[in-house]
C-alpha cells in the first residue's frame, strides 16, 4: 500500500484553511493509502511558545484530527517529538542542503522580514519538514498550496541524496486540493488565513460557535460592485468566499455564480454562514466528546509506537547508506 504523510503545527486552533487545504484530504485518503498524520510540535517551536499552551494545542490538534474524521484504526496519529527519527534524519538532511536554497523559501522570507537576525530554526524548518516526509518513505503529501515550495525542496534534497547514496529515499509528490488549496484571510484577502494572525475575525476556527462564524463572515472584506463573481485579481474577497462555499459544499463556483446572479453580498454571506455553521457543528461536537478522554492520549501513544517502528527501519537504511555508526 502506498503511503501518505502530513502534519499540522499545534500553534492554535485549526481553521478553515487548514481544514480545506489539508485535513479534508487526510480523511479522503485513508481508504486507499497507509496514512501517517503527525502533530508537528517541533515545527511549532521555531517561533516562541508558552509550554503549557503548546501542550494544550497538541491535544487540541490531535482531537481535531479525530473530530474531522481521521480514523486511528486506519491511520497512524502521533506527536512528532515522540519519534526521535525526525530530529535525527533532519541533521543528515541538513548536511545535504544549501543555505542558498533555504534562503529562497518564501515562508522564511515572510517570517523573518524586517529582522536583522532570524531564528536558525525558522531557517531550517523546510529541512525538518523534508525529514518528516522522507522518514516514512512517503509517496503522497496532502498540503495546502503554501507548502508547494517546501515539497519541491524536499524532492530536491531526496534526489540529491539518492544521487550520492542510491536507493536511500522514496521521492514524494505533493497532493493539493482543487478547491480550498489556498484560503485567504477574511479581513484581508491578499493574505492567507492563518492561526497566528492577530485579528480573530480574519479566520474561522473549526471550534468557532455559530455567533462567531456569523460575525466573521458578515464582516469579511468584499468590494463595492455588488456582483458575486469569481475574479481573484479584481475581486479577491468575493472570490475567497466563493472558494470557501464551493469547497464546503462541493457545488462548483460557476454554479454558485449562476445561483447568486442578481443577489447581493448580504444574502450570499448569510447563506455562507449557514453552510459553514452546519459543516462545523458535528466537528465541534465530536471534538468535545474526545478532547478530554483518556482514549486520546492512548491513541497518540499507540500511534507513536507504530510510527517509530517505520522510522527506525528507515533510519537503519539511511545510516547504513551514509556509512554512519558501527
Ligand atoms: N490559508 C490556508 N489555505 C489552505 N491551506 C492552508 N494551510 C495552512 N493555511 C492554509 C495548510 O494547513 C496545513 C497545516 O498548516 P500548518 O499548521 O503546518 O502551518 P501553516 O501553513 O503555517 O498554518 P497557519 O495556520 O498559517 O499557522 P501559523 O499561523 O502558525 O503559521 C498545511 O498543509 C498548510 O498547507
Amino acid at each position: 500500500m502506498k503511503r501518505v504523510f502530513s502534519g499540522v503545527q499545534p500553534t492554535g486552533n485549526i481553521h478553515l484553511g487548514n481544514y480545506l487545504g489539508a485535513l479534508k484530504q487526510f480523511v479522503e485518503l485513508q481508504n486507499d493509502y497507509q496514512c501517517v498524520y503527525c502533530i508537528v510540535d517541533m515545527h511549532a517551536i521555531t517561533v516562541p511558545q508558552d509550554p503549557a499552551e503548546l501542550k494544550k494545542h497538541i491535544l487540541d490538534v490531535a482531537a481535531l484530527y479525530l473530530a474531522v474524521g481521521v480514523d486511528p484504526e486506519k491511520s497512524i496519529v502521533f506527536v512528532q517529538s515522540d519519534v526521535s527519527g525526525h530530529a535525527e534524519l533532519s541533521w543528515l538532511l541538513t548536511c545535504n542542503s544549501y543555505t542558498g536554497e533555504l534562503s529562497r523559501m518564501t515562508q522564511f522570507k515572510d517570517k523573518s522580514k524586517n529582522k536583522e537576525s532570524a531564528p536558525a530554526g525558522l531557517f531550517m524548518y523546510p529541512v525538518l519538514m523534508a525529514a518528516d516526509i522522507l522518514l516514512y518513505d512517503t509517496d503522497l503529501v496532502p498540503v495546502g498550496n503554501d507548502q508547494k515550495q517546501h515539497i519541491e525542496l524536499c524532492r530536491d534534497i531526496a534526489g540529491r541524496v539518492n544521487g550520492k547514496y542510491p536507493g536511500t529515499f522514496v521521492i514524494p509528490d505533493g497532493y493539493f486540493p482543487k478547491e480550498g488549496a489556498r484560503i485567504m484571510a477574511l479581513d484581508d484577502p491578499t493574505k492567507k488565513m492563518s492561526k497566528s494572525a492577530e485579528n480573530i475575525h480574519s479566520r474561522i476556527s473549526l471550534l468557532d460557535e455559530p455567533s462567531k462564524i456569523k460575525k466573521s463572515i458578515m464582516k469579511a472584506t468584499t468590494d463595492s460592485d455588488g456582483i458575486i463573481r469569481f475574479d481573484i485579481e479584481n475581486k479577491p474577497g468575493v472570490s475567497n468566499l466563493l472558494n470557501i462555499y464551493s469547497a464546503l459544499t462541493g457545488e462548483s463556483v460557476s454554479s454558485l455564480e449562476t445561483r447568486y446572479e442578481g443577489k447581493g453580498y448580504g444574502d450570499f454571506k448569510k447563506d455562507l454562514v449557514t453552510v459553514t455553521a452546519d459543516a462545523l457543528a458535528p466537528i465541534r461536537d465530536k471534538f468535545n466528546e474526545i478532547r478530554y478522554s483518556s482514549e486520546l492520549t492512548q491513541i497518540l501513544r499507540d500511534g507513536a509506537a507504530r510510527a517509530d517502528s517505520i522510522a527506525q527501519k528507515t533510519m537503519a537504511r539511511v545510516k547504513e547508506n551514509f556509512g554512519l555508526g558501527l
